[in-house]
């Protein structure tokens, strides 16, 4: 069996790219695994869409679809939920909260519902060959770190199992060793996965950087990339 899996992250509504990322990797959502590493919503410019096509890949794939919380989504679930408080809807519209808002604002599916429907979504995915998480790990059993570590860590000193993550924007993707070496991940190269360490997957495709998505066959995997087309002001 050679599976494919296909790890993309911090959409922030960048739906354009992620539609021609996914093309450029080849997806087939009738056999490939699909991992969202989070940050999902919040300062782009298709929030809605984004949502509709990844809870329509959800519906269709189950199980090979994987969606993981990033502090964006935890952030909409703190200030959306029925215990809300002030601070925590503060905390989100200074992180662009209202950008999601608003976004959903003139769709049928309102953002209660997609509230429902990211509760289900785990903080942490694990293969044997290597862990996802939307932002960091200190511990490489995920079990041990805290949902802080987990959605808003910003540690380059993991040297424990592979994590793929996402979060903290590099302007190509690295695969970061932990003893502070680094390496740039050139698109189209096809690489051996190394069993530890951490894979930043993030290019700032909301700030006008790019679009990467990484794609995982047995112990190789290559990474590739699109432009953004955000014109930030
Ligand atoms: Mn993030």
């Amino acid at each position: 069996m050679s599976e494919r899996i296909v790890i993309i992250t911090d959409l922030h509504g960048c739906y354009d790219e992620c539609v021609s990322l996914l093309e450029k990797l080849r997806f087939d959502k009738a056999r490939d695994t699909l991992v969202n590493l989070g940050d999902t919503i919040d300062r782009g410019p298709k929030i809605y869409e984004v949502f509709e096509f990844l809870r329509g890949l959800k519906e269709e794939m189950g199980d090979r679809c994987i969606l993981l919380r990033g502090n964006h989504e935890q952030m909409m679930l703190d200030a959306t939920g029925p215990e809300r408080t002030s601070r925590e809807k503060k905390h989100w519209y200074i992180n662009s909260g209202e950008k999601t808002v608003y976004a959903f604002i003139n769709h049928k599916h309102r953002i209660q519902e997609f509230r429902e429907w990211y509760l289900d979504m785990p903080f942490y995915w694990e293969d044997p060959r290597f862990t996802c998480v939307h932002a960091s790990l200190t511990d490489e059993d995920p079990a041990k770190n805290t949902i802080e570590t987990m959605i808003w860590g910003r540690t380059t000193e993991y040297q424990g199992k592979l994590i793929m993550t996402g979060h903290t924007p590099y302007k190509t993707a690295l695969y970061i060793k932990g003893d502070g070496s680094f390496g740039y991940l050139e698109d189209d190269h096809r690489y051996n996965l190394e069993p530890t360490g951490m894979m930043a997957l993030d290019t700032g495709c909301v700030f006008g950087n790019r679009l990467t998505g990484i794609v995982v066959e047995e112990d190789t995997f290559y990474v590739a990339s699109v432009p953004s087309t955000v014109v930030r002001s």
